[in-house]
């Protein structure tokens, strides 16, 4: 491969510059201008590689809007911004939280972002990591409060799982009416090409169930006693463990209690069992409302080994996928007639998954496999830019450009230069 990665490296430092909207980092321009969740804590990874104070104010500035029950929204407002649909009056969360917000919280990978950063200096961090210790806690008791089916997390809607339209919730969605949803107008497709973004039959849906939660003004009690919607989603439950994990490692080292946060990482790893799915020889989601599985091989389900589970059933499925297309990981098996390469959580390949796949098969001592993923990874960003996504096929850049997290999978693991810490 010919790149330079040096040059790299200042262009993906330049896009976090750029996209730093003071104390917090949006997506990227346009497209999504308010702070995501789990964007919010990749942008962390990517900052903590030269500027590691910003790095701790961005974890800092996601806590800081917290909701008291513990959850921590997936999109925070501080700035109202019209490009961007639905806002906070949609979701009608006003008075619940500190921070204008959405009401559904995102995959929890910011506690083992936080360990990372910590890591990279743990004098500079002290104080830092033990103001954010409860709140992490107290975020992942939510989960497990909240989201977990005897140790599976659930989602409650798609966005939830940070992978909108995966076929993983196709069954799901097929089960919800969504009657009276009214008009409303969508901003993304002013952005990017509605051939690469979710349909309108999803829309209606995503729309429909922001709907149902403002109904029930945001109780958790009451929306579970309902539950149009509920999935258990490998992805969240991979990650959740992994989090849990390096919380445990955070709480330890300052000296607290960890006997709960034990407990839980026994819970999850039960619950992570339940969704192997025998027939697809895969994880897989299950819906709890039929207790049926999607019969999907997602990108979600190579993260078992980031959930530090020891276990090679998936490796069988990971020859099969990089036999049909060469790693990166597609989001979508692409040997299903369901996979669609441009269109999102249906097939393209994201840096971010790729990089939660392969730190997770490096701690699994899968080295081959993690070097191979790396390279491809770094490959497909020095040949095709820094988009939110790529079509696996042939590497075309989809969805919006300058992208937050893949400029920081590329300074914390991608590049040649990373230090991958
Ligand atoms: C809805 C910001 C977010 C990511 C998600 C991705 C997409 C939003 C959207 O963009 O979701 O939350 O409007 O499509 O699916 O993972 O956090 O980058």
């Amino acid at each position: 491969m010919t790149m330079d990665a040096g040059m790299l490296d200042e262009r993906a430092r330049e896009i976090l510059r750029q996209n730093d909207r003071g104390g917090y980092t949006v997506p990227t321009d346009g497209l999504y201008p308010y702070q995501w969740n789990w964007d919010s804590a990749f942008a962390a990874w990517g900052l903590a590689q030269f500027d590691l104070d910003r790095a701790w104010t961005e974890i800092e500035t996601l806590l800081s809007g917290q909701w008291p029950n513990g959850m921590v929204p997936h999109i925070l407002v501080h700035a109202p911004d019209p490009g961007y649909f639905p806002g906070p009056d949609v979701w009608g969360t006003d008075g619940h939280g500190p921070v204008p917000s959405s009401g559904i919280s995102q995959p929890p990978v910011a506690a083992s972002f936080v360990r990372r950063i910590w890591d990279r200096d743990r004098t500079a961090g002290d104080a830092r990591v033990r103001a954010l210790y409860p709140k992490l806690l107290s975020w992942h008791r939510w989960f497990m409060e909240w989201r977990s089916e005897d140790g599976a997390i659930c989602i409650t809607h798609p966005w939830e799982a940070g992978r909108d339209n995966a076929p993983d919730w196709d069954g799901a969605m097929a089960g919800l009416d969504p009657v009276d949803v009214g008009a409303y107008t969508r901003r993304d497709t002013a952005h990017v090409n509605a051939d690469m973004r979710p349909t309108k039959y999803d829309y209606d849906r995503y729309v429909w169930l922001v709907q149902f939660g403002k109904r029930l003004g945001w109780d958790e009690a009451a929306m579970r006693a309902q539950a149009p919607f509920r999935v258990a989603d490998p992805g969240r439950t991979f990650i959740l463990l992994a989090a849990m994990r390096d919380l445990a490692t955070l709480g330890e080292a300052i000296g607290e209690d960890i006997s709960q946060v034990r407990r839980w990482i026994a819970a999850l790893e039960d619950g992570a069992a339940t969704l192997w799915n025998e027939d697809l020889q895969s994880y897989d989601a299950r819906d709890i409302r039929t207790g049926t599985f999607a019969g999907c091989v997602s990108n979600a389900a190579f993260l078992c080994w980031c959930g530090g589970l020891d276990d090679d059933r998936m490796i069988g499925q990971v020859n099969r996928v990089w036999n049909v297309i060469r790693c990166p990981v597609p989001s979508h098996d692409p040997e299903s007639p369901r996979f669609d390469p441009r269109r999102y959580w249906r097939g393209p390949t994201w840096a971010i998954m790729n990089a939660l796949i392969g730190t997770g098969m490096e701690q699994a001592g899968l080295g081959d496999y993690a070097g191979q993923l790396r390279r491809d990874t770094a490959e497909l960003i020095a040949a095709n830019g820094f988009a939110e996504y790529f079509d696996p096929t042939d590497g075309t850049p989809a969805g919006g450009g300058s992208f937050t997290w893949t400029a920081a999978v590329w300074l914390a693991w991608a590049s040649p230069n990373a230090g991958r810490g």
